[in-house]
């Protein structure tokens, strides 16, 4: 049909030069100078999870996840107090993040794919490999997760953590009652108070939530991990700079404890002649720059908040009331799948 041809020649003669403008554009680097401009990081965080993010009766906030801010702030600016942290709950923190309301999200966020492709956000890495698990009373005598069949479950709402507990009972042929809160704290309180028998998040988060009940000792963690929860930073899509930074903050982070660098030894690493270790403490290479960032970003990263082995271990590792074994979250080296590309 002419008419049909006729079309499909205009949108062809519409559509390519459109495509390669679009192409040929350089990918918007708009964050970190904002970030510059205003002089903070904009940070989203778990509003209570010790741990992983929570603030202390001064306000002052600390965890795993607000360590990962820190650690982008002092890259930046030499400064890891230079963030404004923002609660936000599981329902509200993307939306934040495609606002523009926070530069980058550090919230216990399970990396899935519905989260990319829907939502245009984009995970930086996954500086935590977690598993959802389930907390019952002692007195049970509950030996696996299979016996949970008939239980009332207290979850969050807004999370994988509730769509994993409707696929494993299905899968499992097991009927159970959802009550499901806003947040972790209300989550404790619902099951502390006996409105659910059972408690199920991510496992990191359950020892968290564990402490926050009136008789800790009461409850146990199932040994069973009914699903993949990786947990790590997100930013927004179509910022190749700024994903780059939050990316390569995780890897300098890992790296640093592969070569033995930490906040301890950072002036002996300035000081080493071994290639790797100069080139993540900036003398070769000139990487920082290339990224916007000043060449010594790792020295600061590292003399401001630490390694990777220093970050886990003073917030959750088994010194810590959570006492979260390493696990997993091993450096490659030692066992475990935290695996860091070459600086070079
Ligand atoms: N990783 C899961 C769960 C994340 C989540 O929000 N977990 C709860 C655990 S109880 C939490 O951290 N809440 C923080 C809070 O409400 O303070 C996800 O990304 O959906």
């Amino acid at each position: 049909m002419p008419f049909s041809l006729d079309l499909s020649k205009l949108l062809a003669v519409l559509t390519v030069p459109a495509l390669a403008a679009m192409t040929a554009a350089p990918v918007a680097a708009q964050t970190l100078a904002a970030v510059k401009n205003r002089g903070t990081l904009v940070c989203g965080v778990g509003p209570g999870v010790v741990g992983f993010s929570a603030p202390s009766s001064s306000g002052r906030w600390s965890g795993f996840d607000v360590d990962f801010c820190r650690a982008v702030a002092a890259a930046i600016f030499d400064d890891a107090d230079k963030v404004t942290f923002v609660p936000l709950s599981a329902g509200d923190r993307f939306r934040a993040l495609q606002a523009g309301e926070i530069d980058v999200l550090s919230r216990n966020s399970t990396w899935t794919m519905g989260r990319e492709v829907e939502l245009g956000l984009t995970f930086a890495a996954v500086t935590f490999y977690d598993g959802q698990g389930f907390m019952v009373r002692r007195a049970r005598k509950v030996e696996t997760a299979l016996e949970l069949g008939g239980s009332r479950v207290c979850a969050q709402s807004g999370t994988t953590t509730a769509l994993n507990l409707a696929d494993y009972f299905a899968a499992s042929g097991m009927a159970y009652e959802a009550v499901l809160t806003a947040s972790a704290d209300e989550t404790a309180k619902a099951y502390d108070a006996g409105q659910c028998d059972t408690m199920t998040s991510d496992a990191s988060a359950l020892h968290s939530e564990r402490l926050k009940l009136a008789k800790p000792d009461d409850h146990v963690i199932l040994p069973d991990v009914i699903s993949k929860e990786p947990l790590g930073p997100v930013v927004r899509q179509g910022d190749a700079q700024w994903f780059n930074i939050v990316k390569w903050t995780h890897y300098a982070m890992l790296n640093a404890e592969e070569l033995g660098v930490s906040s301890k030894t950072i002036d002996d690493a300035l000081k080493s002649q071994k290639p790797d270790v100069r080139r993540l403490v900036g003398i070769e290479g000139g990487f920082g720059e290339k990224m916007g960032l000043t060449n010594d970003w790792v020295v600061r990263v590292i003399r401001r908040v630490g390694n990777y082995a220093e970050v886990y271990e003073r917030n959750v590792g088994v010194k810590t009331r959570l006492g979260i074994p390493r696990g997993i979250n091993q450096l490659w080296t030692a066992g475990g799948i935290q695996y860091a590309p070459p600086i070079r």
